[in-house]
């Protein structure tokens, strides 16, 4: 049983959609971040960057003894490489498309539209410098993900593999960055089919919804310690 150390948001849903799709059992473990669970210091040896998701297996295909991974983009990895190579193409070109299609959403897309979704939530009133940087850019990358599925049915190419299960639960937010998906018809063709999928309908089961519609939630001071301020710059030491 894989311990997934869960909240409901695109990143953790990368994680829980692979492990619905492969029908492996596991266990999500939710975390409260606004109270500050992410912090402790036992939550420091199954992921040093102190940040969700993260599994422990603890029957990894070496016999050895439990290991626990952060980062999504190389949980998916790992659990590709554990079950047969799994949502990666193949051949070479298509293996390494999938790749270099992952570290695009983790380097590009993800924290861009991140950094967008944190601006317009969280910042105060008339700061617009910021939310127009990462929205333009979040935009950019919208136009470059359309091309490629204008261009070929998945990102990967011609099958589903785990650069869309990454990039899938970021597309669904974007209504948290006020984008519509209008402009955007390989983006939907695309988004609409692999929502489809069993396995994707199994790992979004457990969302948070109301909470992505927010528009500067009120936070107390706790809380915000806890997100962005003195009690996350802590955590770390
Ligand atoms: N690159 C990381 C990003 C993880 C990440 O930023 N997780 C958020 C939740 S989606 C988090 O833990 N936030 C708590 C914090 O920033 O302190 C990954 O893909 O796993």
């Amino acid at each position: 049983m894989i311990d997934v150390h869960f909240v409901p948001t695109p990143n953790g849903h990368k994680v829980s959609i692979m492990l619905a799709e492969l029908d492996v059992p596991h266990r999500l473990i939710q975390y409260n971040m606004l109270a500050g669970d992410h912090l402790k210091e036992e939550f420091r040896h199954i992921s040093p960057n102190g940040k969700l998701p993260a599994i422990v297996d603890p029957a990894p295909k070496d016999g050895g003894p439990p290991f626990p991974l952060f980062e999504s983009g190389a949980i998916l990895f790992y659990l590709s490489e554990k079950h047969d190579n799994a949502f990666m193409p193949n051949d070479l070109r298509g293996r390494s498309l999938a790749q270099q299609w992952l570290m695009w959403q983790m380097a590009g897309f993800g924290p861009m539209h991140g950094q967008a979704h944190h601006f317009i939530r969280y910042a105060p009133e008339g700061q617009d410098y910021p939310i127009n940087r990462y929205r333009n850019e979040a935009i950019r990358l919208l136009n470059v993900l359309e091309q490629r599925l204008h261009d070929a049915a998945y990102m990967a190419g011609d099958e589903y593999s785990v650069a869309d299960m990454a990039t899938w639960p970021w597309v669904s937010a974007v209504r948290a960055i006020q984008v519509d998906l209008e402009p955007y018809p390989s983006i939907r063709r695309w988004h609409a089919e692999i929502g489809q999928r069993p396995g994707v309908q199994r790992g979004t089961e457990v969302t948070n919804e109301r909470n992505l519609a927010k528009l500067r939630p009120k936070l107390n001071e706790e809380e915000w310690s806890n997100l962005f301020g003195e009690n996350m710059l802590r955590s770390g030491q």
